[in-house]
């Protein structure tokens, strides 16, 4: 019998890799050719070599240019393709957003500034701390997974009280910050064309504060000497409202449409839009949030900075299906929930879930007894843990 499994520490690997404090890169750096085993993930979780790149199917592209325009149906035409990629893919690509192609690759330079630094200077923002506003790590969830993602991150909380000091000069906090204040206009402007593809006044979505805080996440994927046996990041859908990502020229992002994996292809100059769970809620899954994932590759490394919009996190509100979106033949498909409780009980089950299942319906991953013990546990107030209740 093969007792290889059961006499493998998985604890204790991780907790060695995670003080290394070095990440993905740290590994490649020091010449790893095989990878270690917490990154091995189950064949079944595995990409096939024909997934994404064969796919006739592509993910919409939308021309948000001159949509203001007077006379002409330029709108109309644009919120009907809006409607018809949140309502079947969950993601679409914009391209003449309005910010300029050379602040998106500032962004991507700056992303790759960082995390190609010397070791030690990251080494002082590598953090679990889920309350610091600017942090890096390895895997968010690296205690939490059944394999490790071939990827670091950093992270940048944006609620209103960040430093800009705080960000690494490394990454020219005045690149993150315009981008900041650029992607807040192209969130509005989606913000926009959602509520109008709901049938909802153009203010709608923004009036209900669901992109009061934005998490920029700074990913790099290392080049890996064994993509057949890993992911850049494990399939999931996001919890957030609403999430924006500019991706480099490399590829590598995968969405599930139709039990079919496609590429998500860079498109220069694009940012990619994809439906988050709470706007999935909301809508009464007339738009919906959908699986995706990164694939490992040998070439790299590759560079993506997404933001997540989500509510204020300190947000005691309640979020359920949209009433004016209601009616007889569209009853809410969900109950009412604190964003906080989902966004904590998302980190505490890590990415390979789908939990927007468990709160509409079967609740297997127990999100009924997890909500009602939230209660005790708040996770920008300091007093977040990563244990699971429910377990
Ligand atoms: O790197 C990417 O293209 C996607 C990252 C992603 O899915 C995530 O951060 O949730």
């Amino acid at each position: 019998m093969d007792t290889s499994h059961q006499e493998f520490d998985r604890l204790r690997a991780v907790t060695e890799f995670d003080e290394s404090k070095a990440g993905v890169k740290g590994l490649v750096d020091s010449g790893v050719q095989k990878l270690p085993r917490i990154f091995l993930h189950a064949p079944q979780d595995l990409p096939r070599p024909a997934d994404g790149r064969r796919s006739h199917l592509r993910v919409p592209i939308i021309d948000v240019g001159g949509i203001d325009d007077v006379g002409g149906r330029r709108r109309e035409e644009v919120v009907a393709a809006v409607r018809e990629a949140a309502s079947s893919w969950g993601f679409f690509q914009l391209v003449n957003h309005g910010v300029p192609g050379d602040v998106l690759d500032g962004l991507v330079r700056g992303a790759r500034l960082f995390h190609e630094q010397d070791g030690e200077a990251k080494a002082g923002l590598y953090s679990r701390d889920f309350a610091k506003k600017v942090r890096y790590e390895c895997n968010f969830d690296l205690y939490k997974s059944r394999a490790a993602n071939w990827r670091d991150t950093l992270n940048c909380i944006f609620d209103g009280s960040i430093d800009p000091r705080e960000i690494p000069s490394v990454f020219e906090p005045e690149v993150i910050v315009d981008y900041h204040e650029r992607i807040l206009k192209v969130a509005d402007l989606t913000h926009v064309l959602l509520s109008e593809a709901l049938g909802l006044d153009p203010g709608y979505l923004k009036s209900i504060d669901c992109a009061a805080t934005q998490h920029l996440v700074a990913h790099y994927y290392p080049p890996c000497p064994e993509p057949e046996l890993t992911l850049g990041t494990t399939k999931h859908s996001d919890p957030s409202f609403l999430t924006l990502l500019v991706q480099d020229a490399l590829g590598g992002l995968q969405v599930l449409h139709q039990d079919r994996w496609v590429d998500v292809s860079p498109v220069p100059g694009g940012i990619v839009v994809n439906i988050g769970d709470l706007l999935q809620v909301v809508s009464n899954d007339k738009f919906v949030s959908v699986q995706h994932r990164v694939v490992a590759s040998r070439e790299g490394p590759r560079i993506s900075v997404a933001v997540f919009l989500n509510p204020c996190h300190g947000e005691e509100r309640l979020y359920g299906p949209i009433e004016e979106t209601l009616s007889e033949e569209n009853p809410p498909k969900y109950q009412e929930l604190r964003m906080m409780d989902y966004i904590s009980y998302y980190l505490s089950k890590g990415l390979s879930e789908n939990l927007l299942s468990n709160i509409s319906g079967c609740d297997s991953l127990g999100w009924k007894k997890w909500s009602q013990n939230l209660l005790k546990i708040s996770l920008y107030r300091g007093t977040y843990q990563l244990d699971d209740p429910t377990s």
